[in-house]
């Protein structure tokens, strides 16, 4: 190399607008992969090359490669689909996938082991169905995520329309999608035709994240994210504008403590006519000023730490035009999900389902996929009713009329789909981890509903059951779950074991901090059952157990991030 650009900026500059060798490595039979470049590449299409890690051994065994298979992220912004395009992901999954679906932290679907030669059809599927991978992964604004319940009708109304204006704005122009997957014609004279007036040829530094918040709630976690703007709302539950926060993110490196999860800061209000004005601005900001040379410093919640939240707010202010008001008033009260039935404005009801780390499959006495693809056929022809995603990895049945509820309920209630009593289970996340993920250090979904049952009998002890209490995992340090959002968060550290971080707030407003390193499934609950105990003795009225931990001196609390790593002081109970 002849400058200290890191690889993908190079791999990015020489792609001709994201193709790569793409439409080459499909057509190549001796292999299940693509080549490494083409895998950087096709992110920004949506899709990762995996492996199932479960089967290495005996393919190495038997000298057979690896067992690729694509991982297909679909672009929904908000989270909400109709029930036919519902309809067709399950269809899709059943063919030419796992015959699973996963739903994410930020809000859509994730198809799993979908073959390199079954791609071209599983794409064409989504496009009959006007869905869509494309930015779903990499350097480029991402999935744009909104409080998807609907009850608050018009706050909510005008917080998607937000979403899916940023969404549409942000998008990658390149033709290349269309061209590699559904067989678009290339553009005549190639490359030097397409521009991308908002990326350029590079795109940027880093992947960028955008949410839309609706208070009270909280269920998109604003400051875990590059970009979010914050509905301020009138006594009429009209918006009046936005409060934008930047600079949040989750993923850090283990040992290496220049890297850490940061909370977002407060840029300001702007109104919804310059939203748009204002989210291009952090982009390119952050496009410019990003750093280019190490990955792992790339992501803006960097370039605010180097560069200075002041100086940021100017830039961003000089290119979009205007000055922002100072951030109005807001309360959050939870980050999770209201489960049930709830009433909308126009008369229709929403139900919310749990679906257990957010996988939905038919596993023994619980046939959730068929369920709920049930369900999506009653929909289909009740009109205005849709399906949307929660950024806890659930999923509502939205604007259903009376005379469909009780049906509806029928199917959820026998499929286990209604939130289950235990506190801890209503509040917890997983990410995928094993046996996709290529990145995973330890389980994290396979294991998490196990660790929760033997908690919950320590909970239950202590009279803690019912106690909303937020319990998040990753099967690594990046984040997935935004584990240092909860108020208790394990991170995957090896095979079996995790690192326990403590005292989020449950609002999402603060981070948690290490209490105890490298623990195993014993050690996690030996190390949890005396803080339940003291908390069931000794906390305030109303307290939290995030709160409750800081307060008792479990843990200190840690500000927004580059203290993340320092030394708490704080002191273990003896019992622990
Ligand atoms: Fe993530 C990488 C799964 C939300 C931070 N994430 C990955 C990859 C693609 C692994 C890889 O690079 O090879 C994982 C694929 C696993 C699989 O088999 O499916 C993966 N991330 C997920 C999902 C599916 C977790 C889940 O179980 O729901 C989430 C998909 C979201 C979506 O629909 O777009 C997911 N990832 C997140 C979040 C949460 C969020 O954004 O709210 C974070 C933390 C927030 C943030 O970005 O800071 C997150 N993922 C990362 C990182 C660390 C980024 C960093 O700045 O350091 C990586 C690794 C990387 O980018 O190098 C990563
Ligand atoms: Fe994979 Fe780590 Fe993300 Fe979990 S947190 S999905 S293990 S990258």
């Amino acid at each position: 190399m002849t400058d200290e650009l890191s690889r993908n900026e190079h791999i990015k500059q020489a792609s001709a607008y994201l193709r790569g060798t793409l439409t080459e490595g499909l057509a190549e039979n001796s292999t299940a992969a693509i080549v490494e470049d083409d895998q950087q590449l096709v992110k920004f299409h949506g899709m990762y090359l995996q492996d199932d890690r479960d089967l290495r051994p005996e393919r190495s065994r038997k000298k057979l490669e690896k067992a690729f298979a694509f991982m297909i992220r679909v672009r929904m912004p908000g989270g909400v689909v109709t029930p036919q395009q519902y309809l067709a992901l399950d269809h899709i999954a059943q063919t030419y996938g796992n015959d699973t679906m996963r739903l994410t932290t930020r809000q859509t679907v994730q198809l799993h082991g979908i073959i390199k030669f079954n791609l071209k059809a599983t794409l064409r599927a989504m496009d009959d169905v006007l869905l869509d991978s494309i930015a779903a992964c990499g350097d480029v604004n991402r999935n744009v995520m909104c409080n998807p319940n609907p009850y608050q009708s018009n706050a909510h109304a005008e917080a998607i329309e937000l979403a899916r204006t940023i969404s549409v704005h942000l998008m990658p122009r390149t033709p290349a999608y269309r061209e590699v997957w559904l067989d678009g014609e290339r553009i005549a004279g190639g490359e030097e035709e397409v521009t991308e007036p908002i990326y350029g040829k590079t795109y940027l530094p880093r992947k960028f994240k955008t949410v839309v918040a609706v208070p009270p709630s909280n269920d998109v976690d604003v400051y875990a994210h590059d970009l979010g703007f914050i509905a301020i709302l009138d006594g009429n539950g009209n918006v009046t504008g936005w409060n934008v926060t930047v600079g949040g993110g989750m993923g850090m490196t283990h040992g290496e403590t220049d890297t850490y999860p940061r909370t977002a800061d407060m840029l300001g209000f702007c109104r919804t006519e310059d939203a748009v004005k204002v989210a291009e601005a952090v982009l390119t900001v952050q496009r410019d000023w990003g750093d280019r040379k190490n990955r792992k410093h790339a992501r803006l919640k960097y370039t605010i730490e180097d560069r200075g939240l002041e100086n940021f707010r100017a830039e961003v202010e000089r290119r979009a035009g205007l000055t922002f008001e100072a951030a109005k008033p807001f309360e959050f009260t939870s980050t999770g999900d209201r489960y049930g039935w709830s009433q909308g404005d126009n008369g229709n009801g929403h139900l919310t389902l749990f679906v257990e780390n957010g996988r939905i499959h038919d596993r023994a006495g619980a046939a959730q996929m068929s369920a709920l693809r049930r369900i999506a056929e009653i929909l289909k022809d009740v009109p205005g009713s849709d399906l949307r995603m929660t950024a806890n990895q659930n999923i509502i049945i939205a604007n259903v009329p009376t005379a469909r509820q009780a049906e509806i309920e029928t199917i959820a209630r026998e499929a286990g789909l209604l939130a289950p009593w235990s506190g801890l289970r209503r509040n917890a996340m997983a990410c995928v981890a094993l046996p996709t993920c290529g990145l995973a250090l330890a389980e994290s979904e396979r294991y998490l509903p196990s660790l929760i049952d033997a908690l919950d009998e320590s909970l239950s002890r202590h009279g803690l059951s019912a106690d909303d209490i937020v319990i998040r995992m990753t099967g690594c340090p990046n984040g997935c779950a935004r584990p240092y959002l909860a108020e208790i968060g394990l991170v995957g550290r090896g095979p079996g074991r995790y690192h326990l971080y403590l005292g989020a707030a449950f609002d999402g407003s603060r981070l948690s901090k290490l209490y105890l390193p490298d623990v195993d499934h014993d050690g996690i609950v030996a190390a949890l059952d005396p803080l339940f105990a003291a908390y069931a003795a000794g906390r305030d009225k109303g307290e939290r157990f995030g709160d409750f931990v800081i307060r008792a001196g479990y843990v200190a609390q840690t500000g927004n991030g580059a203290d993340f790593h320092a030394n708490t002081g704080a002191q273990r109970p003896a019992a622990a």
